[in-house]
């Protein structure tokens, strides 16, 4: 690798992330069933439907996991935790299994100088609230709440950083509108509820942990460059959209109090009575913002309802997951973010990484990973205030409706055995943070 950590200003914090439905195994500790469970046992969602109840038993392994990260000289781990784990129901009784989980999970973290690094909710929505509703519910601000309350009441005391929602675009538009993920749903009224339920219970969590005394906290957005794929007008308006559906509506609302107008021409008339008038909540002042880059799309016009956009095929290399390589792409949304939306605030490349077939050649994560630290610190040269990077991922893991075949893992995981080897990249990554 071209790039070592001395190349970064000091304290520049390196990560490597994962999540609890990917990795722990929701059949053990007492985790109630989640929609994820549901939707992995419905036919055609997931790859041989296969689900996160063993996973990479991490809920067994949690100690030789985060050796792993200390051995490989990592300053931070990001983990979420689950609300089906802790809260089984959803509301209401906790699991004292899955709040002592989290509890040995932050002091591991801790005893091997490792800065915990927590994500509240990253997928995995307990059923009964799955079957109320969900992210179309307007009282899941409420509900998350209270979810905030009972975790944090027991970690907020030792954990660096929290941030609630991992990638909201995810939880909602890629889950309400694309059906591709759970609750699978192509609606754009649940969509457009989701989307704007996801922000408010985002600033109701922001509330609650600022009432716990936390600080650190942040957001986790993840990001797409949207190339025209094509020469034409309808190209480059079709780009436009899909940039503002992706990239700007959950920025637009936690820093501009409001969501762009390319948004709000297909959404205004689906989202929630009364919506205006929850920005007080939404926009409730962060720490830092979080981002989470992997790729670019190649954006067509399309003769269908709004928004009217059709992905084509792009030109450059791509990924296990046919993801195309676009490094350049992490600067233009570090230098976006800070330019459009985020100022002086400090950002985080809070997921970047690769799936590659394993083969035994790491070569080309190796250099995925060193041409992003480079695009990282290209823009910290340009000035953006980026204070860390993280992997995504730790393990080779559950890779939602893609199952288990797609390793975007540091450390080769067989599923079988549960055995663990790091690749050839996490030698490579653990001799940059060294040097
Ligand atoms: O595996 C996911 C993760 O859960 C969220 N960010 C993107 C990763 C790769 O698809």
């Amino acid at each position: 690798m071209r790039h070592r950590r001395s190349d970064f200003p000091p304290g520049f914090l390196f990560a490597a992330a994962t999540s609890s439905y990917q990795i722990e195994g929701h059949g053990f500790g007492g985790a109630g069933e989640t929609h994820w469970d549901t939707f992995a046992a419905t036919p055609g969602n997931v790859v041989r439907a296969e689900d996160g109840r063993v996973a990479c038993d991490h809920y067994h392994r949690m100690d030789a996991d985060l050796d792993l990260c200390a051995a490989l000289g990592l300053d931070a781990y990001r983990f979420s935790t689950s609300w089906a784990r802790v809260m089984p129901e959803g509301t209401g009784a906790a699991n004292p299994k899955g709040l002592d989980f989290y509890d040995r999970l932050v002091d591991g973290c801790l005893d091997r100088g490792l800065k915990p690094m927590a994500t509240l909710y990253h997928w995995e929505l307990p059923s009964p609230l799955a079957d109320r509703g969900g992210w179309r519910n307007a009282d899941m601000p409420d509900w998350f709440a209270d979810f905030t309350a009972t975790v944090m009441g027991r970690i907020g005391d030792r954990v660096f950083s929290a941030a609630p929602i991992n990638e909201p675009w995810c939880v909602s538009w890629l889950s309400h509108f694309e059906g591709h993920h759970a609750p699978g749903m192509r609606d754009i009224r649940a969509a457009a509820r989701a989307m704007h339920h996801v922000l408010v219970a985002h600033g109701r969590a922001i509330e609650v942990m600022r009432g716990l005394g936390m600080g650190n906290l942040g957001a986790v957005c993840n990001f797409e460059r949207a190339f025209p794929a094509d020469d034409s007008e309808g190209a480059r308006v079709a780009a436009a959209r899909y940039d503002a559906i992706y990239n700007r509506f959950f920025l637009g609302g936690l820093f501009h109090r409001r969501y762009p107008d390319l948004v709000l021409e297909g959404l205004e008339p689906y989202l929630p009575r009364g919506w205006q008038d929850d920005f007080d909540t939404i926009a409730a002042p962060l720490d830092w913002l979080g981002l989470n880059y992997y790729t670019c799309k190649r954006i067509g016009a399309d003769d269908g309802p709004w928004p009217s956009y059709a992905y084509r095929k792009g030109p450059l290399p791509k990924t296990q997951v046919d993801w195309e390589i676009h490094p350049e792409g992490l600067h233009h949304f570090l230098t976006m973010a800070r330019d459009e939306y985020t100022g002086d605030l400090p950002l985080l490349v809070t997921e970047s990484g690769m799936a590659l077939a394993h083969d035994g050649n790491d070569d080309a994560r190796i250099a995925y990973v060193d041409a992003h630290l480079g695009e990282a610190l290209r823009a910290i040269r340009d000035g953006v205030p980026l204070a860390g990077f993280t992997y995504w991922s730790l393990l080779d893991n559950y890779e939602w409706s893609l199952g288990y075949e797609k390793r975007f893992g540091l450390v080769h995981v067989d599923f079988e055995t549960q055995e663990r080897t790091p690749k050839a990249s996490y030698h490579a990554l653990a001799e940059a943070l060294r040097a």
